[in-house]
């Protein structure tokens, strides 16, 4: 049976770590904080995700996952901590380096070390370097020249696997999705490609490292991007006083567009931050790209603005926020343009706000410490407000009454009720 060491036990990390172990890989999930070892240990996903509290009890009951604070020798390493950015947007992958350090003293010749955690261009590289360094013992390859024969029986292989998969899809997207292998070398390549072949049915592409750090990117900038256009539409129309959801619609029934949805803005953990990266790479040419990414920084303030507009209408605004997640249907907070909003309504003290968020039990703490916000259920939330808004398309806000809905003053940021 293949070991498998996954460092990082989040949202990658958990369900990559569970999906391996119920295709019978012996599974080693390390994580630094000792209250996820704990949970995975007692089969408790500290996340959400639909499905993955069934596959991680069957995984860690059949013995095939278990958890600790430190990695053990195996035959294949996987990297699925965070990449970041700094609050002056630029990468920041000390993650990526503690764990390399981690696993350094564990390997052995032959193993294959793979990074999923989306890297900027050259890290894969630089991690090469790192492993020369803390392991002078083994041969480490590099994109530029070969290993000699002679070396060849203390190799470790090393190859950047983006990972691709959607919240909320992770356990499904994760066999179905193609994936794109980027080995430091051919063989390294060809190695992950053996490891993926064994659970993915997607296709797999095998390229280099720095080809396969650049698409990764470049899929998350093309949708930044592409929404950055659908929310620059909606300021214009807005402006011009037409709805630019019929008029996406209307669009989109030429055969060759397909704008996306405007919204509060773009949330999770990897579009707001994953153009910087691009930035970062090649400040000068990436003019379409940085200038999405400034709109799309802005929608929420913009979202505010016509609160605030709404607001001003009632003597005692009581306002009802329908959603707090970055996305819908999900209970994933990480960057949600919709706390970014509550949270300034609140500190400029525009009325009493009322949340109305079914996926989560309690107030994230930034915006708990106010005293004039309230979680409530979605009858509460409705029957108290005299201003309504729509900041998450969660399944549940769709069969709201119109009747319901014609008594408030509304605000529908995702376009779900008009
Ligand atoms: N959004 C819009 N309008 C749209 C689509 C999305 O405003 O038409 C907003 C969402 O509300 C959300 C944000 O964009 O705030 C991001 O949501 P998303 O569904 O576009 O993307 P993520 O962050 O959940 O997942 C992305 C995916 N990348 C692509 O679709 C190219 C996923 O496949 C990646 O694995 C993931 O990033 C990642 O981990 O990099």
């Amino acid at each position: 049976m293949e070991k498998v060491c996954i460092l990082g036990l989040g949202y990658i990390g958990l369900p990559t770590a569970s999906l391996l172990a119920a295709k019978g890989f012996s599974v080693h999930g390390v994580d630094k904080n000792p209250k996820v070892v704990d949970a995975v240990n007692k089969s408790y996903p500290h996340i959400h995700e639909p499905g993955l509290s069934n596959l991680l009890e069957s995984a860690v009951h059949s013995g095939n996952l278990m958890a600790s604070l430190e990695p053990v020798h195996a035959d294949i390493f996987i990297i699925t901590v965070p990449s970041l950015i700094t609050d002056e947007h630029l990468p920041d992958i000390a993650h990526i380096k503690e764990a390399i350090h981690a696993i350094a003293p564990y390997l052995t010749p032959g193993c294959l070390i793979i990074i999923e955690t989306t890297v900027p261009v050259g890290t894969t590289e630089k991690i090469a370097g790192w492993l020369s360094q803390l392991r002078n013992d083994l041969i480490i390859p590099s994109m530029t020249s070969t290993v000699p024969k002679a070396g060849k029986e203390k190799q470790v292989f090393l190859a950047h696997c983006p990972e691709r998969v959607s919240p909320g899809r992770t356990l499904i997207e994760l066999v179905e999705n193609s994936r794109v292998i980027g080995g430091i070398d051919q063989l390294s390549g060809q190695k992950a490609h053996m490891f993926y072949k064994r659970f993915v049915c997607g296709e797999l592409f095998i390229t280099n490292a720095r080809t396969a750090e650049l698409t990764k990117l470049a899929e998350n900038s093309f949708r930044d991007v592409n929404i950055a256009f659908a929310n620059e539409l909606s300021l214009i129309c807005a402006n011009l006083g037409i709805n630019v959801w019929e008029l996406v619609k209307l669009a989109n029934s030429h055969p060759r567009v397909s704008i996306l949805d405007p919204g509060p803005g773009v949330g999770g953990h990897c579009l707001p931050k994953d153009s910087w990266f691009i930035k970062h790479a090649a400040p000068e040419l990436s003019k379409i790209i940085h200038t999405a990414r400034k709109i799309n920084d802005c929608i929420p303030n913009e979202i505010i603005v016509q609160i605030k507009c709404k607001a001003a209408c009632f003597q005692e605004p009581v306002i009802a926020c329908l959603g707090l997640t970055y996305k819908s249907n999900t209970d994933d907070l990480r960057e949600s343009p919709a706390i970014k909003i509550v949270k300034q309504l609140l500190d400029e003290k525009v009325g009493k706000i009322l949340i109305i968020e079914p996926h989560i039990n309690a107030l994230p703490k930034t915006l708990a410490k106010h005293d004039r916000i309230k979680l409530v259920d979605l009858q509460e939330g409705l029957t108290q407000a005299n201003l309504v808004v729509l900041l998450v398309a969660h399944d549940t806000f769709k069969n709201i009454g119109k009747n319901i809905l014609k008594e408030k003053v509304v605000v529908d940021t995702r376009g779900m009720w008009l």
